[in-house]
């Protein structure tokens, strides 16, 4: 019989849809569990291979848990605004909108074609107006809460794509979406206060269940440093740096200013050498921050006639200027330690500065002596949400001479984005809006008078930032952001949020952002998850390809739809999962692929043979040891969907079903095989049982068996997941001798096959072979699996 997959996919995924198997009842569900994963953004290539390994491993979790009788929402939709929309359309000369038009067809065949249970009624697109109608909504909260500000400041300027990048969007000083190196320019600009929330963001991080690694990336970046700010006197000013070694102003030899410094700029002090100064700041001002940090060789200029007092000695120090100071950190202005600090070091050193040897000095006296304060920084800069490009939601603000900013009023959302011919960029630093008349003409929403729209678009990441409360809003047109407490405050904080780790500190910590200032406007009430939107978060691994990394150059990238095509959904799906663990990523090799193939077609052959119960004559009961094996696989793959162990899960089911084809059992201890039992046979119940527990990861395939061939009316996906009899499951143990220099010292208690790491910690740790061991070295450990093990000590 052969594995028609391509019928039997279609087949399932129409029929669930027409049944709406994975719509759950959002109004009344009794056990709701949200299980979130990471929206894609529609690129050129469509769905990447990666996307669907990320996807498939959240849909497991979710199936898993919807068989746990849980009400599962696994909604889906486009992250389809935005610079990387945009950069492709114009590249290949297309309007954005209709390239969307055309990526969202392609998009979502590509979705349903991998057979996730998605809540297909819940789609959502965030260009769509009813969407972004929202985004701009939060803009005008921000707003009127005091929290979205205007600035002019040196912003990160990608010369290729236009426009004003975030600081996180620069990586190694180049732009993240087109790899152009960054440069500074001054434009006025909106921001999110951001830095409001770092206390908060920060200490949240012990609160949460996240995946280890994006805790690490968001408390780096956040960056708390705890210090002091220590006035010195010049002349009758003085100038505040910020040091986080108060405890080495003895060592203190010079003053360094960021070029920006604003006392620079007002000219008060008599520099000698000001020509110098200016020539020197002309030159590094569009240096970026990331340049500035480089390990090259300092530069800098003294400022001649001018000397700083050290508060400490009072003696009399030099005052520089370099870039290897920032503006945007501390104060602007450092105290330089050489003999302390790295930096410093080299900066002394190239401009033959002193550098002292003095003794540290008890911090927090210090500090009182000369009166300075203690102070905690954060590295965390606001949020920069203008875009001066075509392809965002139009922020919704007014300019007017008289009454200065304005949110347009509520009733007046969504600004559309308007139809423009020429979405191309300006080149000019303004967004293609700007020069639109119809668009930005308007009326003062205060006062009524002549006004001009905002013609910069936000941040996709603020499309982004609330997605999740979006989906709940689709079916219901009374559930809107506005009121939320009323309408789905039980769906929320998500349960389960699986994505890249690539989106540690934008998106995931700017989601952050948004939901604590929601539950601080009384929008939602998250006080349990203490203003957190996601009480789990798993970050998934990357796949690489035959050892190397995917790229288009390399002409390595792996197509997901030809192996849909070719051998199916389900295989694709089970294959990525059992390549690698989900969380670390791995390798894809297309002999493995195979692999997987064959393991499913001889299940379907199994199956529709029904050679498992045609010893039908016999007692109802499969033969007990394969009875007990199938407990403690129960057990087993349980235990390793929960820690998303998928690889192993997938591993045990395929030692099970041999188990069941060729009637032996495998001790899991000795990996040996004995047959069972001449006559033995599995029943419908186990048949089901194995079935159910390959559910999650072979959709299709498991449905097919389940309804078809096993003769059940409904759906195997809304199934109860089969429980374990623990007195079955537990798996044999025996008691290990423990010898040192093999002489018996104790035994102890484990289970079979144990490994010899394992044996060895157990055993050492043990409090009578501690003593034995302890301060002796041990020379070699002899293990007998299943038997002993051995401390040889001289
Ligand atoms: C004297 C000193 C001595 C320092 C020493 C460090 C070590 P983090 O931990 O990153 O907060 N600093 C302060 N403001 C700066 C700015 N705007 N640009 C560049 N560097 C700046 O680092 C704080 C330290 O970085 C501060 O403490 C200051 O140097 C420098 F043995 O002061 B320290
Ligand atoms: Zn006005």
């Amino acid at each position: 019989m052969k594995y028609d997959h391509a019928q039997i996919e279609k087949k399932w995924q129409k029929r669930w849809k027409e049944e709406r198997i994975y719509e759950p009842d959002l109004e009344n569900a009794k056990t709701p569990f949200y299980n979130l994963m990471m929206f894609p953004y529609p690129s050129a290539e469509g769905l990447h291979v990666g996307n669907i390994f990320a996807f498939t491993g959240s849909d497991i979790y979710g199936r898993y848990q919807r068989m746990k009788s849980k009400d599962v929402f696994e909604p889906i939709g486009l992250d389809g605004f935005g610079i990387h929309s945009e950069n492709y359309a114009l590249k290949i000369g297309i309007h954005p909108a209709e390239q969307a038009r055309i990526s969202e067809k392609r998009f979502y065949k590509q979705l349903e074609s991998i057979g996730n249970g998605f809540a297909w009624e819940e789609k959502l697109e965030t260009y769509d107006p009813e969407y972004y109608k929202w985004t701009q909504w939060i803009f005008i909260q921000m707003f009127k809460n005091g929290l979205a500000y205007r600035k002019k400041s040196a912003v990160n300027w990608c010369p290729s794509c236009q426009t004003v990048l975030a600081d996180e969007q620069v990586i190694n000083g180049r732009c993240e979406r087109c790899s152009t190196e960054v440069i500074k320019k001054e434009l006025e600009q909106w921001f999110f206060k951001i830095t409001d929330y770092a206390e908060r963001l920060l200490n949240n991080l012990d609160k949460i269940d996240w995946s280890e690694k994006v805790k690490i990336a968001q408390r780096n970046w956040i960056g708390r440093s705890e210090g002091a700010i220590i006035r010195f006197k010049i002349k009758e000013e003085f100038i505040e740096v910020f040091t986080t070694k108060p405890d080495t102003i003895f060592g203190a030899t010079c003053l360094v200013l960021a070029p920006e410094h604003t006392i620079l700029a007002n000219g008060k002090w008599q520099i000698v050498n000001s020509k110098e100064v200016e020539d020197y700041i002309k030159k590094v001002e569009f240096k970026t921050e990331q340049e500035r940090q480089e390990n090259k060789e300092k530069t800098g200029v003294e400022l001649k006639g001018v000397k700083a007092i050290n508060p400490a000695n009072g003696e009399e120090i030099p005052i520089w200027v370099s870039d290897y100071v920032l503006s945007g950190y501390g104060t602007g202005a450092i105290m330089a330690v050489p003999q302390y600090d790295e930096r410093d070091r080299e900066f002394a050193e190239k401009f033959n500065l002193p550098i002292v040897d003095r003794l540290l000095v008890d911090k927090d006296e210090i500090i009182k002596k000369i009166g300075g304060e203690k102070k905690v920084n954060y590295k965390l800069r606001d949020w920069l949400i203008s875009r001066q490009r075509y392809w965002g939601p139009p922020i919704p603000m007014i300019f007017c001479e008289k009454c200065e900013w304005q949110p347009v009023s509520e009733e007046d959302l969504p600004i559309r984005l308007p139809a423009i011919e020429n979405f191309h960029l300006t080149g000019t630093g303004q967004s293609p809006l700007a020069s639109m008349e119809s668009f930005y003409k308007t009326k003062c929403s205060k006062c009524g008078g002549k006004a001009r729209r905002e013609t910069d678009v936000s941040d996709t990441f603020l499309d982004s930032a609330w997605y999740y409360f979006a989906y709940l809003m689709r079916r219901n047109p009374q559930s809107t952001i506005r009121n939320y407490q009323l309408i789905f405050n039980n769906w929320l904080p998500v349960d389960m949020y699986i994505g890249g780790a690539e989106h540690s500190v934008l998106h995931l910590l700017y989601s952050r952002f948004l939901a604590m200032a929601f539950h601080d406007w009384g929008l939602i009430d998250f006080s349990a998850s203490s203003g957190e939107p996601f009480t789990k978060f798993r970050a998934h691994g990357l796949l690489i390809k035959e050892g190397a990394k995917m790229s288009k150059s390399k002409g390595n990238v792996i197509n997901p739809d030809f192996y849909i095509e070719n051998f199916g959904a389900d295989t694709l799906r089970m294959y990525l999962m059992f390549l690698a663990p989900f969380e670390q990523g791995g390798d894809f090799r297309d002999q493995a692929v195979m692999g997987v193939y064959r393991f499913l077609n001889k299940i379907i052959k199994y199956f529709e043979s029904r050679e498992y119960f045609k010893k039908n004559n016999e007692p109802s009961e499969p033969y007990g040891p394969l009875k007990q094996f199938f407990h403690q696989s129960i057990k087993k793959v349980t235990k390793d969907i929960e820690i998303l162990k998928y690889n192993m899960a997938i591993s045990r089911l395929m030692i099970l079903f041999n188990m069941i084809k060729i009637g032996s059992v495998m001790d899991p201890a000795t990996a040996e095989i004995r047959p069972i039992k001449e006559n033995w046979y599995l029943d419908d119940e186990y048949a089901g049982v194995f079935l159910k527990l390959l559910a999650p990861f072979a959709p299709h395939l498991t449905e097919e068996l389940w309804r078809e061939v096993l003769g059940n009316k409904t759906s195997i996906h809304k199934e109860s997941w089969p429980t374990w009899d623990e007195k079955l499951a537990q798996e044999e143990e025996f008691e290990l001798v423990i010898q040192v220099n093999s002489k018996l010292r104790g035994t102890i208690l484990v289970k079979k096959g144990i490994s010899q790491k394992e044996a060895e910690e157990l055993t050492a740790s043990q409090p009578n072979i501690k003593t034995w061991l302890s301060g002796q070295e041990v020379k070699k450990v002899i293990f007998v699996p299943d038997r002993l093990i051995n401390f040889l000590i001289k």
